[in-house]
């Protein structure tokens, strides 16, 4: 008896050892393999008589165990049809003693050495593996424009395309040459199956040259790439999915990092989204706090205000409805911002997928030269952006870049008729809606104190907003009676005026601002301060007393006020 129960105790940790060894190594199973996640599509089956990976040691702890993708198989070679990789890449080899940055801005001799395909780690939370995705997708055209791209990236990243995306979902890939200095880059490239190469007959800049590649596509999605990407693991399935379910949507990936120096594939932080500064700047950002805590599953979208604007996902007929590009943008810059607003603005939504990842080579400086600056160049784009669909929020951004004043920008009549004919959304309502989190700069909102009968709205930490009597310090007023006024806040550094209840009565207070609280919306009317959301006015009730919302009495003294503008 006690030695069966010696047996089962002995089987059961046996069995608890193996499950355990079998938890971890699904939790760290993904691993890229060029030609093995094409196979996956819905299920995740590996392909019949698909050779196993090879167990390795995790290089940076030294102990989990990966799988590691095996040298690309024969079938790879139908892949690319008559086209020579060896000879394409060949042609261009990097000079004993020429600088490998000069012309790329990148490491060539290392890009090179990789040639034109390698493995690259799976990077996606593993919970993404476990996600299943329409039969029926509709199929894509990737469009990639290039202008003196190196051969080995721009070869990585179309094979990368065709290797890690399921065949059906790839209608083809469209390279749009923007006039490089050798035709061959692109011509030999459509040698291969699938692979379309069209070549503009002067420099038009990346925007004119998507929106060639767009006109062009045959398929009923388009997905846009830089020319040196690498995509990885099932990096298609799920924005496909998401532009099917809701064609107003355009998404984009995660994207990761691929070292300018080394090429090493780093995976980037899967908790950021795109934001800017008013100089339109794009930078990363943290998820708001808030809805970080709100996110349960790693494997949700995330919304962002603005996307980098190299790789996403767009359906056709919803990029050309909300009128493609402007193509008065050239070169390079500020289509990125353009393209966001006009999506949010215009009944649309932008997310990043964190099942989703593409690995792009980040630059430090552009390797290929602007005819008219670098500079004017990002001035006329970003001032087209803002003039069209900023409103008065431009005001922020030409502060913020007081030499955008008085410089060129061309005509916009054609995109503002764009922008009412397609019934836009004012630019506050992004900024209240989409991204509440962007301030308005403190030096460009002007203070007031708000006058009534000769006296002073003050916020007295104790009790809150009260009427007291105007106060100043040598030339100026103290900071407790100055008030900003920027619609709809009425703003004291980080606080804001809110009522406590939608009623009547309800005391004021102070609280930390959010443009999208309903209690903390105000609105200049007359001489009164409306409260829009309850519609009741901004009322002293008696002198000393706390100030309140009352029903709006216009010219009533006690719901007068008078903004004046202080230092
Ligand atoms: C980022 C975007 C890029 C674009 C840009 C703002 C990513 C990963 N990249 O800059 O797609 O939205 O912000 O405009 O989000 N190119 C041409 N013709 C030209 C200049 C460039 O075809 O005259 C190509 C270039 O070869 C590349 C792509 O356009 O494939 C983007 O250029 P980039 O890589 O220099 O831009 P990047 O990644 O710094
Ligand atoms: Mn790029």
């Amino acid at each position: 008896m006690r030695r069966i129960r010696a047996n089962a105790i002995a089987i059961l940790t046996v069995a608890w050892i193996l499950g355990t060894f079998y938890y971890l190594w699904q939790d760290n199973k993904p691993q890229s393999t060029p030609e093995g996640a094409w196979q996956r599509g819905r299920g995740h089956a590996q392909k019949p008589g698909a050779a196993p990976g090879r167990l390795e040691i995790h290089p940076i702890d030294g102990t989990i165990p990966l799988i590691v993708s095996q040298p690309p198989r024969p079938e790879q070679s139908q892949l690319l049809g008559g086209f020579n990789e060896k000879v394409y890449l060949s042609a261009k080899q990097l000079k004993a003693g020429d600088d490998p940055y000069r012309e790329h801005a990148f490491n060539l001799q290392e890009s090179d050495r990789l040639g034109g395909e390698r493995a690259i780690r799976d990077t996606r939370h593993y919970r993404c593996a476990t996600l299943s995705y329409d039969a029926d997708l509709p199929s894509t055209t990737i469009i990639i424009t290039f202008h003196n791209e190196a051969r080995s990236t721009l070869l990585r990243t179309v094979k990368s395309v065709l290797m890690r995306s399921p065949p059906s979902l790839i209608q083809e890939v469209l390279l749009i040459d923007d006039f490089s200095s050798d035709p061959e880059d692109c011509q030999l490239l459509a040698q291969i199956p699938k692979v379309r190469c069209l070549r503009n007959g002067r420099r038009e800049g990346l925007i004119r040259s998507r929106v060639r590649g767009a006109t062009s596509a045959s398929a009923p999605i388009l997905t846009f790439l830089d020319s040196h990407c690498e995509v990885n693991t099932d990096w298609l399935q799920p924005m496909i999915q998401r532009v099917k379910e809701d064609h107003t949507r355009v998404v984009s990936p995660i994207i990761d990092v691929i070292s300018l120096d080394n090429f090493a594939y780093l995976a980037a932080s899967a908790d950021l989204r795109g934001g800017f500064d008013w100089s339109l700047h794009f930078k990363w950002e943290q998820i708001p706090i808030e809805q970080k805590m709100a996110r349960s599953d790693p494997t949700l979208p995330i919304r962002t205000p603005v996307i980098a604007g190299g790789i996403f996902v767009m359906d056709k007929s919803w990029f050309n409805h909300l009128g493609q590009y402007d193509t008065h943008m050239d070169i390079w810059g500020g289509e990125n911002f353009e393209l966001s607003f006009r999506v949010w603005m215009c009944g649309g939504s932008l997310e990043i997928l964190p099942c989703s990842r593409v690995g792009h080579v980040f630059r430090k400086r552009h390797p290929y030269d602007f005819p008219e600056g670098n500079a004017l160049t990002y001035i006329k784009n970003t001032r087209r952006a803002a003039e069209v669909w900023m409103d008065e929020y431009k005001q922020f951004y030409y502060s913020a870049r007081p030499s955008a004043q008085g410089k060129a920008f061309g005509s916009i009549t054609e995109r503002l008729s764009l922008r009412r004919k397609l019934n836009c959304k004012p630019f506050r309502w992004y900024m209240e809606n989409v991204y509440p989190e962007l301030r308005v700069p403190e030096q460009a909102a002007m203070s007031s104190v708000l006058r009534q009968a000769g006296l002073c709205l003050e916020n007295r930490r104790t009790d809150g907003p009260v009427l007291a009597e105007c106060r100043s310090i040598g030339a100026s007023r103290p900071s407790s009676q100055k008030w900003e006024l920027v619609e709809p806040l009425i703003r004291q550094q980080d606080l804001c005026l809110a009522i406590s209840t939608f009623s009547a009565g309800s005391k004021v207070k102070m609280e930390l601002c959010n443009a999208k609280e309903p209690r903390q919306k105000w609105k200049p009317k007359g001489t009164s301060l409306l409260h829009m959301v309850s519609g009741l006015c901004l009322d002293s009730q008696t002198p000393t007393g706390p100030v309140v919302v009352a029903q709006c009495r216009p010219l009533v003294a006690s719901q007068v006020w008078e903004p004046q503008v202080v230092t």
